[in-house]
């Protein structure tokens, strides 16, 4: 299926009520991200599916795709778009084998040469990062720039940015081939999630146009 990078939202619930989460959700989209990952850590599996549900039928309405982070049975219990698999999580071409050809399958790549293996296997994006240190939970380490640069130069399937992320930093990014950035905290904990999705919008815009 299609699908556009250009600002690819991840979610992270926690903290929020479920009214506020979706209010945020969907606040988010009509900033106008183009892509929505659900990524939910501490969740039972009767839980996760049923926020996911919740969370597709807000994105359906905006005709945004949503991928499913890390868990490919609540991305079939759910119809969801796709799934997005970390290094320490399905291996992409396991992924790939179950999910069929027509789903969207992420990776997350942090080196060119894990980069070049995810789309041999399998992999229609990668995220690529953390590029600043992150307040969001995750294990990661940080990327430079020269490997993003590298690896968008590596594969030809779209490459995003992610990690730190705001409107106000990517100036780092500028005349790297990404397709487009990711970001957490920069949308989710933001006083209004539309007024930040939109400045994140036009800022990569920006640097687009200086490159
Ligand atoms: N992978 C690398 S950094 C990161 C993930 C999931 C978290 C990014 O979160 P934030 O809040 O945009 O820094
Ligand atoms: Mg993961």
């Amino acid at each position: 299926m299609k699908f556009d990078t250009t600002l690819y939202f991840i979610t992270d619930s926690t903290g929020f009520e479920r009214d506020e989460f979706l209010r945020r959700v969907r606040s988010a989209l009509e900033g106008g991200v183009t892509i929505i990952q659900l990524r939910e850590k501490n969740r039972t599996t009767r839980e996760y599916i049923d926020i996911a549900n919740a969370v597709h039928a807000v994105t359906k309405e905006f005709g945004v795709p949503l991928i499913i982070d890390d868990r490919i049975d609540v991305m079939l219990a759910t119809d969801a778009e796709g799934v997005h698999v970390g290094a320490e999580d399905m291996p992409v071409a396991t992924a790939r084998k179950l999910i069929g050809k027509d789903k969207i399958l992420g990776a997350t790549a942090k080196t060119v040469e894990a980069a070049a293996k995810a789309y041999e296997d399998g992999a229609d994006y990668l995220g690529v990062g953390a590029i600043y240190p992150t307040t969001t939970k995750v294990k990661t380490v940080l990327t430079s720039t020269e490997t993003l640069d590298a690896i968008t130069k590596a594969v030809p399937v779209p490459v995003n940015a992610i990690g730190g992320l705001n409107s106000t930093n990517l100036g780092v990014l500028k005349g790297i081939n990404i397709a487009g950035v990711c970001a957490v905290s920069a949308i989710m904990k933001a006083d209004c999630p539309k007024t930040a999705a939109e400045d994140l919008r036009k800022a990569f815009k920006e640097i687009r146009r200086q490159a």
